[in-house]
């Protein structure tokens, strides 16, 4: 039976957008169910019974329901390992889960001041960042460039799903014509051209 991943309905989530890249890449069956946030229908009782935590994503395999990104990530990898979301190896394994923890404890700022519909509809916002956004933005690409120091492709070796959260935060900035260094806008560059990641980008979206 395919599975059912509860989605915004203008598809701008970081979160939903790191598990469909997750589905997508192991070409697991799924259909996507939209939650419209603008009107708080993930507060719906209906919903809540679903959803512990009355986000999105929230996954449904069977009678198993579970929501936050990395768990479902996670819960797929092992479900379903072909192919690996995370490196084999446990030490680059843990760096791909640190750096997603990141990703989602820190840069309050850049998300607050940088949202995610620039991105995906492509409407650049012209404020400059706030000092706190400024200093959020040199702590991410220090970090990213200590992280990417070794010049491959990806985070750690082989791709992961971190390098796709890590290029969603990296083109928060890179979008807006904040300043990124252009080893990171390459790197950004080249995980957005991942199919995977570009069947997210090119879904149709309803008007903002
Ligand atoms: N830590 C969660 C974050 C999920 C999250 O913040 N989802 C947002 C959409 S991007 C949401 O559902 N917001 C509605 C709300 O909190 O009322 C995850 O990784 O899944």
């Amino acid at each position: 039976m395919a599975m059912l991943l509860y989605a915004d309905s203008k598809f701008t989530s970081p979160y939903v957008m790191s598990v469909f890249v997750a589905l997508t890449e192991k070409k697991l069956p799924f259909k996507i169910q939209t939650v419209d946030l603008d009107i708080g229908a993930n507060n719906d009782p209906d919903y809540a019974l679903i959803s512990l935590t009355q986000r999105v994503p929230t996954l449904i395999d069977g009678n198993f329901a579970l929501s936050e990104s990395s768990a479902i990530v996670e819960y797929l990898d092992e479900a379903f390992p072909d192919p690996p979301m995370f490196p084999s190896d446990r030490q680059r394994r843990a760096r791909a889960r640190q750096v997603q923890a990141w990703l989602r404890s820190d840069f309050l700022p850049i998300r607050l001041e940088r949202p995610t519909p620039t991105i995906f509809y492509q409407r650049p916002v012209s404020t400059p960042l706030s000092a706190a956004a400024q200093a959020a933005s040199r702590k991410l690409c220090a970090g990213a460039s200590e992280l990417l120091g070794h010049g491959g492709d990806n985070l750690c070796g082989d791709w992961s799903i971190a390098d796709v959260d890590l290029a969603l935060m990296l083109n928060r900035l890179i979008v807006n014509g904040d300043q990124v260094p252009l080893a990171l806008v390459r790197y950004a560059k080249a995980q957005w051209e991942r199919p995977s990641v570009q069947g997210w980008v090119r879904r149709e979206r309803l008007p903002l």
